[in-house]
């Protein structure tokens, strides 16, 4: 079996988090040329959009890079066209099962990698012809399932056969030493990455990454089915008061409509819906992506043997 570097062709065996309105083709071009796999993250965004971002990522690098088809998006089919028409390499995808677009992806040549939050999902996925998959526990930013990192990457790993890459909780070598003892053979990071000086967000963003502490972030929209985890802020106290309360799901919606973009781009602390992990609190500093990658694998080949690390 390939391993993950020799998957993507890329210097570490790592992957950047598909971040909705932040993930651009300058973001994932920047991944890509320090030795990473960058995405380019089609969110919400239509298929001209992911495009454009598809023609300026291989402008902007000559290495690997990826594109994440966010499947709730109204979007994913026409992007899941789009892929095809331009050539990328490298498709993953979060909030859904990819299966309705596995053949036509399949048949392009195109590696896929489906973000998975269960067992379930992640052995459906292979039989399906998935190449890889990223298993992300519930420590993660953004939209999320129910297992943590710990429990989920072993059971994952014990039930399929091809790569796993851990994502939820991994901000230094420790936890990238941590899930490979756990079976995963590769990494997927968010968070660690909105604190660098390339990512393409409001400075107010980057900083309350940095200020956050271990138990600041909460996870909204449980009762709605699309669980999200985001930093705390007046917007995300006052909807879990206004769920406690009972208030009905449209009204909920109607006060985080547009609050990731209040977030990226206007740095609104008090309205914005500033999605992160929960190891925020780990991270004290803004790096530049290539020193955010170098810590991580830092020495970490010392555990090669042991770990079959890259
Ligand atoms: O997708 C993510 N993280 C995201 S997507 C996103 S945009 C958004 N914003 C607000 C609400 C909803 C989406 C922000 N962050 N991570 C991958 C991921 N996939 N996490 C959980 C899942 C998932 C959940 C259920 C994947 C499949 C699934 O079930 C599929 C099925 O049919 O069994």
């Amino acid at each position: 079996m390939k391993n993950v570097s020799e998957l993507f062709n890329t210097k570490y065996p790592i992957i950047q988090g598909g971040m909705a309105n932040i993930a651009t083709a300058e973001l994932a071009s920047a991944v890509s040329n320090a030795g990473g796999l960058g995405l380019i993250g089609a969110g919400g965004y239509d298929a001209n959009w992911v495009r454009s971002e598809i023609r300026k990522c291989k402008e902007l690098t000559n290495k690997p890079f990826g594109v994440n088809v966010m499947l709730m998006s109204p979007y994913a089919p026409e992007i899941a066209k789009v892929v095809i028409e331009e050539g990328v390499k490298i498709v993953t995808t979060g909030a859904g099962s990819p299966g309705i677009y596995m053949e036509q992806w399949k048949k392009a040549g195109i590696i896929v990698v489906p973000v998975v939050p269960s067992v379930a999902l992640a052995i459906r996925m292979e039989r399906q012809g998935a190449d890889a998959v990223v298993a992300e526990g519930t420590e993660s930013g953004g939209h999320i399932g129910e297992s943590t990192t710990m429990s989920l990457i072993p059971q994952i790993a014990d039930a399929i056969k091809i790569p796993v890459i851990a994502a939820g909780g991994i901000a230094d070598k420790r936890g990238v030493l941590a899930v490979f003892a756990l079976g995963a053979k590769g990494i997927q990071v968010g968070t660690v990455l909105l604190a660098t000086k390339e990512c393409p967000i409001h400075e107010n963003y980057k900083q309350k990454i940095i200020k956050a502490k271990d138990t600041d972030t909460v996870v909204t929209g449980r009762g709605s089915g699309a669980p999200v985890r985001v930093l705390k802020n007046k917007m995300a106290v006052e909807y879990l008061n206004m769920s406690n309360q009972g208030v009905p799901l449209e009204e909920l919606e109607k006060l985080t409509l547009g609050s990731l973009r209040r977030a990226v781009f206007d740095g609104d602390l008090d309205r914005g819906s500033f999605m992160a992990g929960q190891i925020s609190g780990l991270v004290k500093e803004i790096k530049t992506i290539q020193e955010v990658l170098e810590s991580l694998f830092d020495h970490v080949n010392e555990y090669k043997e042991q770990l079959e690390v890259m």
